[in-house]
């Protein structure tokens, strides 16, 4: 089969899965490989934090992997889709195809294209099913708006809660990284799983931050306790395979015990967790106590906290943030007394519509922060790099040092998702935050000598909070983004490094679409751009506001020689810094979110700076 005609049979697989009926395959025609999975019924909201979800998912997910060839996966990849539950089908068969030795090269059918109802609110999708009743034969087009109301001041972050290419990645995350992974089946290690886990997560709050601050709104406040009243959340999402809504959470709800899980396990778990920092040991299962040291206590903390498989007790130390996942989706119906679904929390492909993802994503990340604070501040040593001073560190746009933000439209098309019993296209017109084309641009002078080969890293964060103070430098670290990560060599004498914001280590350089699939573009067995894990681009910088909001942009260069992993560019290395490489060991030997994941003692935060570091005030401004 040519690598053209897998991909077919894959977007054929996924094509229309929220209208494929259940064909009761009887259970003697099928595959026997197949007789354990099929538990969760079908049309339920496959959850990925649920535990008997995601263990029958695993079971099928490595059944996947390890069929014999190509033909054979798509044999049970066939069955599967006719009686396995539609939301783990698409995870598991996900998964297995992006960790086969024979898929390599073959693209994931776009998410929001399988799944529309995940993206699009029900409201629009009712008026493009009507469009179409009304003009038989023709091309439609209808428009959405952001879901919500100016009356609630988190509307103002929609864009930002709603972006299709956020959510997206969101979802290829948990793909790449499946919390059940076991190497010794899969036979591939994920390398720093647990840290990643901490750092793209860390990195979404940062995010979600920036925003805020842009939308003059102050900062989140992280859950504190488990018995707090929540904040009302609805999410106009209606499962097209059930008909069932996502759960809507009205203001002033608690979160409650669930049948598998109470809040009293989880404030256990918090201070199992956090008496293992204050010591800085762990307890595994035989009653050992294992050290966290500098360089991997965080990869262990993040295994244990999420938890994944990997986690050193999951006994002792429960699964924290999992679980906080779905006792939140259950909130207005806990005991499952009506039979409602859960709210969009259950699910990766939607939980970053809801505030309250961020909110309890900064509580978990104030965990990792509390291990990550009891380490010592980086020395003066730890942070130079002999011989290189960066002198100058810029922005160039249409204007130097400013880049511009506006809203911008797009078009999902959402006939492969759903049939509409039409033949024509049905496209659903979004808005989306855009920035304008810019590089960064950084004088560096290497006065050692020789020729050096540097690791660039750029950070961006607001200088002000929420008042107009100056935020100090300890607070500022947590608010860092990272912008992006490359390797540079530099000559001997003055440097002028440029870099396209395009190019960045961040985000993912090219979305296909189901067309662009179906027509067979960028699939190529030696493609090596794409793996659809990534930061969108249109999302690399937070939104600013109309005046032009202060950020710093942070550059700092450290010795590639140190940093540098062997062997470690490979395939699907295009959004390195919140993805890792695939297949590979994180490319980068310091750890992640060097050097802000440590306290900083200094202030204000130029006092922080050694010679390779450089910071410049830029502006972002939304031009609406
Ligand atoms: Cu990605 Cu909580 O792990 O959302």
């Amino acid at each position: 089969m040519t690598i053209k005609e897998k991909q077919a049979s894959i977007l054929a697989l996924f094509e229309h899965l929220t209208s494929v009926p259940k064909q009761h395959i009887p259970e003697k025609e099928r595959d026997n490989r197949l007789h354990d999975v099929g538990h969760l019924s079908r049309g339920k909201l496959f959850s990925l934090f649920h535990r008997e979800h995601l263990e029958e998912a695993t079971h099928l997910y490595e059944i996947l992997h390890a069929a014999k060839n190509f033909d054979d996966f798509l044999l049970l990849c066939k069955q599967a889709r006719d009686f396995v539950n539609e939301g783990m089908f698409a995870y598991a068969v996900s998964v297995a195809l992006l960790h086969r030795d024979d898929c390599r090269g073959l693209i994931i059918p776009p998410v929001e294209e399988v799944f529309p109802d995940r993206f699009i609110p029900v409201e629009t999708i009712r008026e493009a099913q009507k469009e179409v009743e009304l003009h038989p034969g023709k091309d439609i087009v209808v428009e959405v708006e952001n879901t919500g109301n100016i009356l609630d001041p988190e509307y103002r972050l929609c864009y930002f809660r709603e972006d299709l290419g956020v959510n997206a990645h969101h979802w290829h995350w948990h793909i790449v990284y499946p919390a059940t992974w076991r190497s010794e089946v899969m036979g591939k290690t994920k390398d720093r799983k647990g840290e990643l886990f901490f750092y793209m997560h860390q990195q979404m709050c940062a995010r979600y931050d920036c925003e805020r601050l842009s939308n003059h709104m102050h900062r989140m406040s992280p859950f504190s306790n488990l018995h707090e009243e929540l904040e009302g959340y609805a999410p106009h999402l209606t499962s097209m395979i059930s008909g069932l809504h996502y759960g809507v959470r009205p203001s002033g709800m608690k979160l409650h015990d669930i049948d598998v899980v109470t809040i009293q396990d989880m404030e256990r778990w918090v201070q199992r967790i956090m008496e293992a920092i204050d010591i800085h040991m762990v307890n595994d299962t035989h009653g050992n106590k294992l050290k966290l040291d500098e360089t991997t206590g965080i990869d262990v903390l993040g295994a244990l906290v999420e938890a994944s498989h990997d986690s050193i007790n999951p006994e002792y130390y429960g699964s924290l943030h999992n679980w906080g996942h779905v006792i939140t989706a259950r909130a207005h119906d806990p005991e499952g007394k009506f039979h409602e679904d859960p709210g969009v929390m259950s699910d990766t492909s939607t939980s970053l519509r809801d505030p309250i993802f961020y909110r309890w994503h900064r509580f978990i990340d104030n965990v990792f922060q509390d291990y990550k604070e009891s380490l010592h501040p980086y020395t003066k040593d730890e942070l130079s790099f002999t011989g290189i001073k960066v002198v100058n560190v810029s922005v160039n746009a249409k204007v130097k040092n400013v880049i511009t933000t506006f809203i911008k439209k797009n078009e999902l098309e959402l006939t492969h998702g759903m049939d509409f019993g039409t033949t024509n296209s049905v496209k659903v017109k979004y808005p989306h935050l855009e920035h304008e084309p810019f590089s960064f641009q950084i004088t560096v002078e290497n006065t050692s000598g020789a020729k050096k080969d540097a690791t660039v890293r750029i950070f961006l964060a607001p200088k002000f909070d929420e008042l107009g103070n100056e935020l100090p430098a300890n607070i500022q670290r947590r608010l860092f983004i990272e912008l992006d990560k490359f390797h540079r060599e530099l000559i001997s004498g003055q440097n002028i490094i440029t870099h396209n914001a395009a190019d960045s280590s961040v985000t993912v350089s090219t979305l296909r679409s189901f067309e662009d699939l179906k027509a067979g573009k960028g699939v190529s067995e030696d493609a090596t751009e794409y793996c659809s894990c990534g930061w969108p681009q249109n999302m690399l910088i937070p939104r600013g506001n109309r005046k032009g909001m202060v950020f710093e942009l942070f550059v700092m260069l450290t010795d590639w020689e140190k940093d540098n992993v062997n062997g470690s560019v490979g395939f699907c290395s295009d959004a390195v810094s919140y993805c890792g490489a695939k297949d590979h060991k994180y490319p980068d030997k310091k750890p992640m979110g060097f050097p802000f994941a440590r306290k900083i003692k200094n202030e204000p935060l130029e006092d922080f700076l050694t010679t390779n570091m450089g910071v410049s005030a830029i502006k972002i401004q939304f031009m609406g």
